[in-house]
């Protein structure tokens, strides 16, 4: 898989009506069961979320408010996803290196993982990544 087919936009579908916000987001279990869900939140100006890889998950990234970048690379080549539109989840795949960076102030993160804590999964040195993926070609 290449870098511009690791990320995919789900529509999160807004149902908000005169009684407040109401958003969904419908999962197909073929391709993605969720074994657990973290959030990010006050994320300090300047501060990185993220720098590693992972061997086998794939994750759902879904803004809730706010606005953050989502850098990806494949250990050559990179791409920014400035994420700023709270309709639209962004679907990883297994195998990238990916950052969060620039979050605003309100910015929260809610992430859907295809599996459970597990940090031998986790390529935490870019350097690494990149023997890795060499080795997975
Ligand atoms: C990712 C980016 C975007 C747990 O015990 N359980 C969990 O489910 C998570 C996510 C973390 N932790 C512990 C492990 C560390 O001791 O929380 C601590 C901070 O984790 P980490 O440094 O990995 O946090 P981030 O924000 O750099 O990375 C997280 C996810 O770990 C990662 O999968 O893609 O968010």
């Amino acid at each position: 898989m290449d870098i511009n087919s690791c990320i995919r936009e789900l529509k999160i579908s807004n149902h908000t009506d005169s009684r407040g916000g109401l958003f969904s987001l419908e999962i197909d279990e073929r391709y993605f069961s969720v074994l657990r869900v973290y959030y990010i939140k006050k994320v300090g100006l300047n501060e990185i979320r993220g720098s590693h890889a992972h061997k086998t998950l794939s994750q759902i990234f879904i803004p809730i408010s706010g606005t953050f970048d989502l850098i990806i690379s494949d250990g050559e080549s990179w791409r920014n996803i400035t994420i700023q539109d709270c309709n639209i989840a962004y679907a990883l795949s297994a195998g990238f290196w990916r950052e969060l960076r620039n979050f605003s102030e309100d910015a929260i993160c809610l992430v859907l993982a295809s599996d459970h804590y597990d940090e031998n999964d986790y390529i935490r040195s870019y350097d690494e990544f990149q023997t890795w993926r060499k080795n997975e070609k």
